[in-house]
């Protein structure tokens, strides 16, 4: 069976042609998106045994989101098929500078209308880790049951659970991602957050929101930073992690790819500067290609990427 469990929402993307703006775009790239799905994938080449848990409608878009997410390993034994409600479309451009034009095609689809009674006793019969992200209790309020759900069957299955907020503004306000998302990440044994995110859901500095988690449920909070850098926090102490410097030619799924690196790290039980080393590696690889997923690299492209990175000096 699997060591990790990700549950979530995972469109069609269209990506428009790099750097042309979404209104002008004429050529679109297809692959699939999503939060929770792109963790997956990452973990999935880096070589760990991984399930997704999602609900895709029955046309030709589901099927591809799952044609893609099996060519890469990732297990699909319980996501669904919704015989009433289309799978969800986003199309975005890319561009290293600008602000990103998403775009989407999700309300009432396939995957909003997840719901506890989609998510079998069995689906995390073994699991080490549940991640789950922000977005997907705030899709419906059945969708915010099902994560519910999932975090009682984690709790009996004795695995830990990361979260990474993701906040998408376009998806509520302020207030409903602080009270829906919030009561999330305060369930997480594992916090991965950018600073403006836990600013959001706390109402505090990312800082005070970090002491504040390590004194209720987590054990790790790592921020991530609008420079890109990062910090992991333990009752053990404090580290950073800098960038490493890549030319960006499309940012989105940088979270993703940070969180697959990482939770890699930890699933090996690596040291925490290690863990957050290849962690800032893997979403340096990605950033530098188109996609969401596209520069997710194997074990060993990660190894050999770091070792550039580092100058061979790990
Ligand atoms: O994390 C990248 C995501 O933004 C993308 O894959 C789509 O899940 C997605 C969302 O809801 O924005």
């Amino acid at each position: 069976g699997p060591e990790v469990v990700t549950c979530g929402e995972t469109m069609l993307l269209l990506l428009a042609e790099p750097g042309v703006p979404l209104e002008q775009a004429v050529h679109f790239r297809r692959s699939v998106a999503g939060a929770e799905s792109n963790v997956a994938t990452g973990l999935a080449r880096l070589g760990h045994r991984v399930r997704w848990v999602g609900r895709v409608g029955e046309d030709p878009a589901g099927q591809a989101v799952l044609r893609e997410l099996r060519a890469d390993g990732v297990d699909v034994t319980f996501a669904g098929v919704d015989e009433q409600a289309p799978t969800g479309l986003l199309l975005r451009d890319s561009h290293p500078h600008r602000a990103i034009d998403v775009q989407y095609y999700r309300a009432g689809s396939a995957g909003s209308r997840l719901a506890p009674e989609h998510i079998p006793g069995e689906a995390l019969t073994g699991v080490r880790l549940l991640h789950l992200s922000g977005i997907t209790p705030m899709l419906s309020p059945t969708a915010a049951a099902a994560t519910d759900r999932l975090v009682e069957l984690a709790r009996a299955a004795g695995a830990e659970i990361s979260f990474d907020p993701n906040v998408r503004r376009k998806l509520g306000g302020a207030a409903q991602w602080a009270q829906t998302a919030g009561r999330l990440l305060r369930e997480a044994d594992l916090v991965l957050a950018g600073e403006d995110e836990l600013e959001l859901l706390t109402a505090r500095s990312a800082d005070d929101a970090a002491a504040e988690l390590l004194d209720g449920r987590a054990h790790t909070v790592v921020i991530k930073r609008a420079d890109r850098s990062a910090t992991a926090l333990t009752a053990g102490g404090r580290w950073d992690q800098p960038p490493y410097p890549v030319p960006v030619a499309d940012p989105v799924g940088a979270g993703d790819a940070f969180a697959a690196g990482y939770l890699s790290g930890r699933l090996r039980e690596l040291p925490e500067p290690r863990a957050l080393a290849e962690a800032a590696c893997v979403a340096a690889l990605v950033v530098q290609t188109a996609t969401d997923t596209d520069g997710l690299p194997s074990a060993a492209g990660r190894d050999r990427a770091l070792a550039a990175f580092t100058g061979g000096a790990d």
